[in-house]
């Protein structure tokens, strides 16, 4: 039994995935992490439908304990917003993609409207002592917003993509306005301490403020907290579904059809930041260098795609419908399929017997904010054979992951060469860099990761925090 005093926490994200009688099965990382944190406190998650129509009330629906509450968005507001501003300035340039950035006036202007949208309807909901959690980069303005109404209530901001170097922020037209609205928040935590150090050069650099060293942030006559706080998986839920008859399973279907045949396995929203292209080709110059591992190796990518009405996102697909071709074409046998490429998603079980399957999980994000993958996989994995984590560098959960085989993903040899170790690596080095890692996982996951959030925004210093 928790004896501390709950107090109501208010989340607000771009769309609310908490569970339904229709969708039991919460999908993606922060459906995954808030449900847990939301039925602990009686609280409500606020967001976006999903659907356009016009901007009403909130719709309440209480679902095993979780209540949230949506609203509709115009079309205009859709495009502008969700798939403009968010989807097509901030993730490509907050994931080091300048290229594929695109700076439209329209787009920011949709933005702050539906910034402002949320605010109107979610404000008159809140109560004074209720602890209000704003996540992510679609929703940066929202806590300004709500202070503009005069809140006083301790708000925080969770930014669950990585924060990007100063010189690449200042290519986005206004981005001092976007950083100024964080510091209407108490607390803002990233992921790992890197993002929090970026985000501090881009504090002394362009704003003229000062860290100091209890993690405070000064800007002008404002004083908040950042903080580095990894989110983790559902631990609990996700041994749940590990040891589920479903993931047996699967397990079991997936041993039988891989016979004599080592399982490589990759699972990623289909998104450029995945580094999948990247991913086929080191796998590609894995089969071209190593002849012998012929028809004893696969590749099982599993990639529901997301953002389809995004160019960049249909050039991605397309490309890497091209390279999987090319793969199989060029490598595969009358009885062997070098690349199994799946293109949509499976339940949390089977995906769970899947990973507990294959010898190696092989995520090599470009960059990544953490990546609950790479955490899934070793917690799936048997104690005593555990299989293989190759992991990029450059996703956040490196920094906690320090068992995994880490790689350079823009390196194709490198992937290759990672693929080669994990396969003959022998089971004590394996054991040896599993059991760290799969008891930070079993440690530091979501509950932990809340907790810590909520108990530094809790203790934050109380009044005079209207702006
Ligand atoms: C953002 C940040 C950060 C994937 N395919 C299926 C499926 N998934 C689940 C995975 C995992 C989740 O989706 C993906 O989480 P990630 O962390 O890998 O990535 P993003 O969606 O980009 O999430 C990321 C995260 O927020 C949390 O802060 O870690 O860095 O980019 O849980 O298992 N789930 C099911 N079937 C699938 O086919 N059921």
């Amino acid at each position: 039994m928790e004896c501390r005093p709950l107090t109501r926490l208010i989340v607000i994200s771009n769309r609310v995935q908490a569970p339904t009688a229709e969708q039991p099965g919460a999908q993606g990382g922060l459906a995954v992490a808030l449900t847990a944190a939301l039925r602990e406190t009686n609280g409500i998650w606020f967001g976006w439908s999903g659907e356009a129509g016009e901007t009403e009330a909130p719709r309440f629906v209480t679902y095993d304990g979780v209540t949230s509450a949506t609203i509709d968005l115009p079309e205009q507001d859709v495009e502008e917003y969700y798939d403009g501003y968010a989807n097509r300035t901030l993730w490509p340039l907050f994931h080091y993609r300048l290229d594929l950035t695109e700076f439209e006036r329209d787009f920011q202007g949709g933005y702050e409207r539906v910034n402002q949208v949320f605010g109107d309807v979610i404000g008159p909901h809140i109560r004074p002592d209720d602890l209000v959690w704003v996540h992510d980069y679609h929703l940066i303005p929202l806590g300004w917003l709500l202070r503009r109404q005069g809140l006083e209530n301790r708000i925080g901001f969770f930014l669950h993509i990585p924060w990007p170097p100063t010189k690449l922020l200042t290519a986005l037209p206004h981005h001092r306005r976007l950083v100024d609205a964080l510091f209407a928040y108490d607390v803002i935590g990233f992921q790992t301490r890197e993002w929090l150090e970026t985000f501090h050069d881009y504090v002394i650099h362009e704003m003229n403020g000062e860290i100091g060293a209890d993690g405070t942030i000064t800007v002008g006559s404002r004083t908040i907290r950042a903080i580095a706080c990894p989110i983790g998986i559902d631990a609990q839920d996700f041994v749940v579904s590990r040891d589920s008859e479903e993931a047996l399973a699967t397990h079991a279907r997936m041993v039988e059809s891989s016979i004599g045949r080592s399982l490589i396995v990759g699972v990623d929203r289909l998104d450029y930041s995945k580094g999948l292209e990247e991913r086929f080709s080191g796998y590609q110059r894995y089969l071209e260098t190593r002849p012998g591992a012929h028809a004893h190796v696969y590749l099982l990518q599993i990639a529901p795609p997301s953002r389809a009405s995004v160019q960049s996102y249909q050039d991605i697909r397309a490309q890497l419908d091209a390279l999987s071709g090319r793969i199989n074409g060029a490598f595969a046998d009358i009885d062997w399929v070098p690349l199994r490429y799946v293109n949509h998603g499976y339940p949390r079980a089977v995906l769970a017997g899947i990973y507990r399957a294959a010898r190696v999980g092989l995520v090599t994000p470009l960059r990544d904010g953490m990546n609950l993958v790479a955490k899934e996989y070793v917690a799936a994995q048997d104690p005593d054979d555990p299989g293989v984590l190759i992991l990029s560098r450059f996703a956040g959960a490196a920094a906690q992951m320090d068992g995994a085989v880490l790689i350079n993903p823009y390196s194709a040899d490198d992937i290759a060469d990672a693929i080669e170790r994990a396969l003959t690596m022998p089971l004590e080095e394996r054991i040896a860099r599993w059991r760290p890692m799969y008891e930070n996982v079993m440690r530091e996951d979501v509950t932990w990761w809340r907790r810590r959030f909520t108990d530094v925004l809790e203790q934050a210093p109380a009044g005079g925090r209207a702006l």
